[in-house]
């Protein structure tokens, strides 16, 4: 037997053994579904039919080499090299499962190793390589990033968005379709209208191939290809595995919709049976040893699942650990420079300061690079710090937010636009379903400390889609962390603050005041987030507001100064997390009487939660007498004289602040 020959029969029989053991796995978590009452609950997908591809596809590279997965990711788990028992007490949601139950079978995570993660949104994984693929080449490593997807994920947004971003700039990814013919219920021929799926790769300008799923040698050497492709600078490729799925979609599928016929087809493809066979034509392994390989896994497959299933479940007192990190005191910044700017001048300022003072950071989104954005907020940033760090994308809002996530799993620390906030909500996937959720699910090991900038607000002209005030939907998410910049002077602290914080941050400023000037100190460092600021005090009536209302709030209290109402206002400038004492402080001082003013629409506007917690805090009862002037629920027209019918102005508030301190205390329901 020549040198080579030994190598690929030693590759066989443990791709064999390696395959076993994952059937033996996928056999055990079904039937652990399948126990009175269950011992597994909620859905599992398994990846019976599919399981040589992460062995072989892992078997053409290095142990430093990245995976993001599907839901259907147990296989990748295992091939990555993670721990087996981990895996199944993660599937029987025990704290000794990867992520302590955190996860389950289907969002199992650990990206500070090469197992990034499976992810429960079809596509989602996507986007979030291309940010690792962007930190791996950012950081001087030639690690490649494989990321799988199913046949039906390859119609998502997301994907597209990804491959076009991976293709513009030459991403070391390998983009991996395990095409088992099914788009969950409905047969992927039904969806598609190209006989392979690989060419839709043909569109992005980048090799693509379609394999045999089953075939061992086939699929490494394809690998080993695709990763030799992308280490060489020369960008993505495609590779779209046919493989057989041998169970339903889910545990519990019926699989009613799903012929005779080509259940036994995929039957006959099984790799595990093929592979088998091989062993033995080949004269690699005999039919007895064949048995024991198998036994063996059985074996080791009981043993671990019965470990896993003595182990101890989660403590309830711990369901609440690892939102965000735990704020840590920081000393008031060291001011550099004092100097008069521009509200867009001092954003421009901040992302200086953060690249100059932070290796890790990275600045890019829409116009960003060459162009220094459309508000000219990264002018001659690319010119100071490189394309490497500076850069231009695809108008792809979800390859924007998801390659942030994905760099800042990795090492570094993006600070990314989106150019209008309200463009967020075609890819808050990345913030809501992904970011928020890094620190949670891994329990602190990882994090995502990445920077949204985004503007928000109504302007002459700016329509209904370019007006809206979003804060109240991030603020909703667990784990974001939300900032509105009503002055000049916070537009460059809490950009800062936010670059400094170890968790996501979405910094909102208000474009109506990009050419607004203020002081503003330049610091040597940054302060901790969470703080609003007092800005005017008052002991008559206390508003709490921040953003784009700010101004008019304060311009109010000034005027009813000299109407003799001591109005007092403070800047919340942050909604998560909240500066509660702050709250409690203005309470106090303004015998609870308060007014919330805030530009965005009534409805479940931020607003409503302040006024909600402010009555929860009451319990004793004590004085309240809480309002809320925002918008009311109209989408914005674009014409100056509708939108000043609706917006809470200057002359609103002093309005509602004289009725407010000419009434007595009475509760009614208003319309928004
Ligand atoms: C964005 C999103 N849409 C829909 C779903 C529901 N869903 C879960 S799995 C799945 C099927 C995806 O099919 P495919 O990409 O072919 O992968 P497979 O399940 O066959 O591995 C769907 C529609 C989801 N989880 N995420």
């Amino acid at each position: 037997m020549s040198a080579a020959h030994g190598a690929n029969a030693a590759y066989l029989v443990d791709a064999f053994r390696t395959v076993a053991f994952i059937r033996a796995f996928e056999a055990k978590a079904l039937a652990l579904t399948q126990t009175k009452p269950p011992l597994v609950k909620g859905s599992v997908h398994l990846c019976a039919g599919q399981e040589l591809v992460p062995v072989a596809a892992l078997a053409a590279l290095r142990d430093d080499d990245q995976v993001i997965c599907t839901y259907r990711g147990h296989g990748w788990a295992l091939a990555s090299g993670v721990d087996p028992y981990a895996v199944m007490a993660e599937i029987c949601h025990r704290a000794d499962g990867l992520n302590g139950g955190r996860a389950g079978s289907a969002y199992m995570m650990a990206p500070d190793t090469r197992f990034i993660g499976e992810n429960s949104i079809v596509g989602a994984g996507t986007t979030i390589a291309c940010g690792v693929a962007i930190a791996n080449r950012t950081l001087g490593s030639d690690r490649v990033v494989i990321v799988t997807i199913g046949d039906g994920a390859l119609n998502q947004g997301a994907v597209h968005e990804a491959m076009a971003m991976a293709a513009a700039m030459k991403l070391p990814i390998l983009f991996v379709v395990e095409n088992n013919g099914w788009s969950e219920l409905t047969p992927t021929s039904a969806m598609f209208t190209i006989d392979r799926l690989a060419h839709r790769a043909r569109g992005y300008g980048f090799p693509s191939a379609t394999i045999d799923g089953t075939d061992a040698t086939a699929i490494r050497d394809s690998i080993a290809m695709a990763a030799d492709h992308a280490r060489a600078g020369k960008g993505p490729s495609l590779i779209e595995f046919t493989v057989p799925r041998l169970w339903g979609h889910y545990h519990a599928d019926m699989q009613h919709y799903r012929s005779k016929d080509d259940q036994a087809e995929a039957e006959a493809r099984d790799p595990l049976a093929r592979l088998r066979a091989r062993l033995v034509s080949d004269g690699l392994a005999d039919a007895q040893e064949v048995e024991r390989l198998l036994a063996e896994q059985d074996e080791r497959v009981e043993t671990l699942t019965r470990r896993a299933l003595n182990g101890p479940a989660g403590s309830p007192d711990t369901a609440r650990d690892h939102v965000v990190a735990q704020a840590s005191a920081t000393l008031a910044p060291a001011v550099r420079e004092t100097k008069t700017m521009t509200y867009i001048q001092a954003v421009n300022a901040a992302l200086h300061d953060i690249l100059e003072t932070d290796p890790a950071a990275i600045c890019y989104g829409e116009d960003v690079g060459s162009a220094g954005g459309i508000f000219q907020a990264s002018r001659y940033l690319q010119r100071d710090f490189g394309p490497d760090r500076v850069f231009d994308t695809p108008i792809a809002e979800n390859a924007i937010l998801g390659s942030a996530l994905g760099a800042s799993l990795c090492g570094l620390k993006p600070v990314v636009e989106i150019m209008w906030s309200d463009f967020i909500f075609v890819a808050l996937d990345q913030l809501v379903n992904q970011a928020a959720n890094i620190r949670y699910i891994t329990r602190g090991r990882s994090s995502a400390p990445l920077v949204v900038r985004t503007q928000q607000g109504v302007t002459p002209g700016s329509c209904a889609q370019h007006s809206r005030s979003i804060e109240a939907f991030l603020a909703h998410v667990p784990g974001l962390k939300v900032a509105l910049a009503a002055s000049a002077s916070d537009a460059y602290s809490l950009l800062r603050a936010a670059a400094a914080d170890p968790d996501p941050c979405v910094v909102i400023e208000a474009r109506g005041l990009y050419q607004t000037k203020g002081e503003v100190q330049l610091t040597d460092g940054a302060e901790a987030v969470g703080s609003a600021r007092l800005r005017r005090p008052g002991r008559d009536l206390g508003i709490i507001s921040w953003g784009t209302a700010l101004p008019e709030a304060l311009a109010a209290a000034e005027e009813l100064a000299d109407a003799g109402h001591d109005v007092g206002v403070l800047d919340l400038r942050w909604l998560n997390p909240l500066d509660a004492d702050a709250i409690a402080d203005l309470v106090r001082q303004c015998d609870g009487r308060i007014l919330i003013v805030h530009e965005a629409a009534s409805t479940g506007g931020f607003g409503a939660e302040l006024v909600a917690r402010l009555h929860d805090g009451n319990a004793d009862g004590g004085a309240l007498h809480v309002e809320r002037l925002a918008s009311p629920d109209v989408p914005m027209p674009a014409a100056y004289e509708l939108q000043q019918a609706l917006l809470p102005t200057k002359q609103r508030i002093i309005e509602r602040v004289h009725a407010m301190l000419s009434r007595k205390r009475t509760v009614q329901l208003v319309e928004a």
